[in-house]
């Protein structure tokens, strides 16, 4: 079991995480975190923030020498931007934000209040947290990628790629981290095109994991469901409207026999394996072995520098809604979010089956449990 915690507030000193259930034994660096926090900070579309940050990960707890020794890692994060003691209160709730729901539910009169923690600057220690547990997984073979397979209007015809294929071409990320080259061009020009109208986007993107056992999650309780797990973890990234696994949405309007995916047996190599890939990795709320597939939906960013209209909390009149710096687009950035959420469920059911005490123990019962799965 592997679990999180994060604080902090978008202006505040900065950002935090504590994970617990992180096994000792496992070689762990700043510059693990800091790959990815980077990566996070990137994709065309992103705001002035960015510039300002350069964020970097501190591990001020759960290591000695480099080595993690079984207790709660803690990470910070330094906000650059640290003025929230200083910034005007906002009474303008910008629709599509937490602002006004939040300022109802705490009894707020400021829904400065709400934006500073409803921020999508807490993302940086959701990263930060899956980067730790993409370390573990790593140990065992397993790998995480996302890449944009949408932008608004603006589709990638990537469907068919393998996780090896995907991985080539996004290797250097690129404007949006997207595949295919020709679909990343029009993308950013739909990104052009909403930034001069001052409008915002959203889109899709996917997280492919390729290496993950079968057997992990269970169909024996509701909260075991691994899919279920990637899909709440997912839907708790700000912006995401939507989670499908594999062919998803499409899957509703096929035939089974189009869907299911076909079993067969390499006598070889002495493994099962799919002449397809359909179920995404999962079935019965168990990963089969096959390349884990998770997409996600996000809605466009809510801050407009042609605002909506709104009410004023105040004077209770139409206003035009609060303009908080903020970005165009933030599809590829969301797509790293959402490696890090996966890899926490993945990690979390792997500690779960294969024990969570010391990265040589999980080592030990990982080896024996894929020579048993041989021989059923
Ligand atoms: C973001 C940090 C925020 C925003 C943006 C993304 O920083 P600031 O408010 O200082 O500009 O730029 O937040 C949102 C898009 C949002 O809806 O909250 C980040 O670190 O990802």
């Amino acid at each position: 079991m592997l679990r999180y915690m994060t604080a902090g507030e978008s202006h505040g000193k900065g950002l935090m995480a504590i994970l617990e259930g992180v096994p000792a034994g496992l070689t762990l660096s700043a510059r693990d975190i800091d790959r990815d926090l980077k990566r996070r900070m990137k994709g065309y579309g992103r705001g002035k923030r960015m510039a300002i940050e350069c964020d970097r990960a501190d591990i001020v707890a759960g290591c000695r020498k480099g080595v993690t020794i079984g207790s709660p890692v803690g990470i910070f994060i330094k906000n650059r931007d640290f003025k929230i003691n200083t910034l005007p209160d906002v009474f303008d709730p910008r629709p599509g934000h937490a602002d006004l729901a939040g300022v109802m539910k705490y009894g707020f009169k400021d829904a400065r209040d709400v934006l500073e923690r409803a921020s999508a600057r807490e993302t940086a220690s959701r990263v930060a947290s899956g980067a730790v547990a993409k370390v573990l997984l790593r140990e065992f073979g397993i790998e995480i990628l996302s890449h944009v397979v949408s932008v608004g209007p603006v589709s990638a015809d990537v469907g068919k790629l393998s996780f090896q294929e995907i991985k080539e071409r996004v290797r250097n990320f690129g404007k949006l981290n997207c595949a295919e080259p020709k679909a990343e061009k029009a993308m950013c020009r739909e990104i052009d095109k909403a930034s001069e109208k001052g409008d915002t986007l959203g889109g899709s993107f996917e997280v492919m994991v390729s290496g993950a056992p079968p057997g992990l999650g269970s169909y024996a309780q509701w909260d075991r469901r691994i899919d279920a797990a990637f899909a709440r973890a997912l839907m708790s990234i700000p912006a995401v409207k939507a989670v499908s696994i594999g062919r998803g949405m499409e899957s509703a309007r096929s035939m089974g026999s189009d869907v299911h995916d076909v079993i067969t047996y390499n006598r070889a190599g002495k493994c099962f394996g799919r002449s397809s890939n359909n179920a995404g990795g999962v079935e019965g709320g168990v990963t089969n072995g096959q390349t884990i597939m998770v997409t996600g939906f996000m809605k466009p960013i809510a801050t407009l520098m042609s605002p909506l209209a709104t009410v004023n909390m105040k004077s209770k009149r139409k206003s035009g809604a609060s303009r908080e710096r903020s970005d165009t687009c933030a599809v590829a950035a969301c797509g790293v979010v959402a490696e890090a959420v996966v890899a926490i469920e993945i990690a979390s059911a792997f500690l779960e089956k294969f024990g969570s005490d010391s990265v040589e123990e999980i080592r030990r019962n990982h080896k024996a449990y894929l020579e048993a799965v041989k021989n059923i």
